[in-house]
């Protein structure tokens, strides 16, 4: 059973969560960008804990946070109210020998959220744009999407993250996005395509397992096999079975004045 609760700490605090020890820039791996073993932390495991940031983007309303909730807990949440800002989930995974943690930071799509966003780009090694397929001022929205991520990434971040483009609510029949216009904008774009539906939850383990699998392919110090085997474990039966979920809202006192 997937475990939840609540984060107590202010917003500031999370986009240093995965910042304080990332694999991608070389804080946490000793300066050369390799992983920093456990011991090395002086701790006693021996296996190697890899720490993967991944954002969401796109459009208000679009379901970024339905299709994290449907990754992270199989759960389709009819009434998802909108992200204030950013919350924040853990998706934890052994690989092998070794712990896989992704740590997501799911972002607002609303425009006022802007300047809680551009915190969040930094460092990041994965990237979830999202669009509604029903909506087609949604995936027109994109190319300013890439524009933030651009505007606010740092270089690293730029050159070496993996963005996916999420088309979801495809279980819907009033679509105003062909599969064809999504794929093509993904190619122009260099980005992974996957037609998802948190509803559903068709698409959902591909996408994050196409995701997981080419960071892990590109971040420093990941040994081989370890993406070909965290993609297998996630369509494999569909899920990461056994493996602990935390899902942490963010401090709910901004979410209190809203609703
Ligand atoms: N039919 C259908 N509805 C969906 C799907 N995914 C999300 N929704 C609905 O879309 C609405 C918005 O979903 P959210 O996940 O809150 O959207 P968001 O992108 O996180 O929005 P912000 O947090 O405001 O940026 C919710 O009412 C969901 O129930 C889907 O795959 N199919
Ligand atoms: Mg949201």
């Amino acid at each position: 059973m997937p475990s939840s609760s609540l984060s107590s700490r202010p917003v500031s605090q999370l986009a240093e969560a995965t910042t304080t020890k990332p694999n991608l820039n070389g804080k946490n791996s000793g300066g050369d960008g390799r992983l920093q073993r456990p011991h090395q932390l002086g701790e006693r495991r021996r296996d190697a804990v890899i720490r993967l940031k991944v954002i969401t983007c796109g459009d208000q309303g679009v379901g970024k946070s339905c299709v994290l909730k449907r990754f992270c807990e199989d759960v389709l949440y009819p009434h998802c109210t909108p992200t204030i800002g950013v919350d924040f989930g853990v998706k934890a995974m052994r690989v092998g020998k070794h712990e896989v943690r992704i740590c997501m930071f799911d972002l607002a799509g609303a425009p006022d959220f802007v300047e809680v966003r551009n915190e969040f780009y930094k460092d990041s090694q994965g990237v979830l744009l999202a669009y509604d397929t029903t909506r087609r001022s949604t995936f027109d929205a994109l190319t300013v999407w890439m524009g933030e991520r651009a505007r606010f990434s740092n270089k690293r971040s730029l050159r070496d993250g993996v963005v996916i483009l999420a088309a979801n609510k495809c279980d819907r029949v009033d679509r105003e996005v062909t599969e064809h216009e999504g794929r093509s904008f993904a190619s122009l774009h260099g980005l992974l395509y996957h037609e998802v539906s948190a509803a559903s939850g068709e698409g959902i383990a591909e996408l994050f397992a196409s995701l997981l699998s080419r960071i892990l392919e590109t971040a420093p110090g990941v040994p081989d096999g370890c993406a070909c085997a965290a993609r297998e474990q996630l369509l494999g039966a569909g899920r990461p079975g056994g493996t602990p979920t935390q899902y942490f809202r963010k401090p709910s006192s901004a979410n209190a004045r809203r609703r």
